[in-house]
């Protein structure tokens, strides 16, 4: 379903200013390490690590001014003004990226250049965002400052967080688009947010009641039927802290290896995924990689790597 004579491009954002807590910037290395090219192209898929985005310097950014708590938005943007003109470019050059984090902040750059991208090719692009958080917090509303918390946000077309990208390429994903699944810790004005925005948002509860697999059908028969594209982007926090201790916002409760595994496995199916995050890796507080190695695994079960090599009916 998946068209292999696309080649993949990895690119590493070795950003934690994001975050309240340092490790994540190792996330990179770590994926690395797990073998995650590898993986890859024992499934035939041709990749190219194009190594780290290069941070812009201090002095081209200069002082952001953002309403409300903003932690260091210079650094930030330092990472994902330089990454949303990778993104781009990778794209227009036929690549699917796939961006190795790094913070989820550095959405903020791979959805802004990919979504340029796709609003020049007029494909509506939609957003599948596998987290235990929505990330959709302002600086005016944010409980933390943290700008992880606030990528999804900013791609949703959030004006307080716009000077972050400054002239970056850039364009605005329907929040109507977006699915937010996994969820099981919103603040409370960040849910009023996603309501008033119009953001699909299945917690814990609507995959415990439905399971994994009807409400991912729903959301991916939509884009089918709208030809769209798919940006996924995959916080480790999606996971259960059980199988992926390697993140530095742990939340009870999240999904077992074999959920996780069949969301991969029906994005496989539906062929519409066109570029890629994982973020939100801490290495510094895994155990001996077992994240690391889970979410190059599951990246491999997206990308086709199959146990009998049988696609499922859904799509057909
Ligand atoms: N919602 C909280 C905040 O904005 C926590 C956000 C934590 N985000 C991540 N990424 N770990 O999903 O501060
Ligand atoms: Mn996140
Ligand atoms: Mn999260
Ligand atoms: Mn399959």
């Amino acid at each position: 379903s998946t068209d292999r004579t696309q080649p993949i491009a990895l690119l590493g954002v070795p950003l934690e200013a994001g975050t309240g807590r340092r490790g994540a910037a190792m996330g990179p290395a770590a994926l690395r390490v797990a073998g995650l090219a590898e993986r890859l192209e024992a499934l035939g898929w041709s990749v190219s690590d194009f190594g780290d985005v290069e941070q812009l310097p201090a002095e081209t950014i200069g002082a952001l001014h953002l309403p409300g708590r903003a932690h260091v938005p210079e650094i930030v943007a330092s990472w994902v003004r330089p990454l949303a003109h990778e993104a781009r470019r990778l794209c227009d050059e036929g690549y699917l990226p796939v961006l190795m984090g790094g913070d989820h902040s550095l959405s903020m750059g791979s959805l802004s250049g990919v979504a340029s991208y796709w609003h020049e090719k007029g494909r509506p692009l939609y957003v599948l965002w596998l987290d235990a958080h929505a990330d959709f917090n302002t600086p005016s509303i944010s409980p933390s400052g943290n700008l992880h918390g606030m990528s999804l946000a900013l791609a949703a077309g959030e004006e307080e967080l716009f000077p972050v990208m400054a002239d970056a390429p850039r364009a605005v994903v329907d929040p109507s688009r977006m699915c937010v699944f996994g969820a099981r810790s919103i603040d409370p004005q960040e849910r009023e947010l996603l309501r008033r925005r119009g953001v699909t948002v299945c917690d814990m509860r609507q995959i415990d009641e439905n399971g994994v697999s009807l409400l991912m059908r729903d959301f991916l028969n939509k884009i089918r039927k709208e030809n769209g594209v798919l940006h996924v982007s995959l916080d480790v926090d999606f996971l259960d802290p059980g199988i992926a201790p390697g993140v530095g916002t742990t939340v009870p409760g999240g999904a077992t290896y074999r959920e996780a595994h069949l969301v991969m496995e029906l994005l496989e199916d539906a062929g519409v995924t066109v570029s890629l995050d994982i973020v939100e890796l801490n290495p510094f507080l895994d155990e001996r990689g077992r994240s690391a190695i889970a979410l190059a695994e599951l990246v491999a079960s997206l990308f086709g790597q199959d146990v009998m090599d049988r696609p499922t009916q859904a799509f057909a």
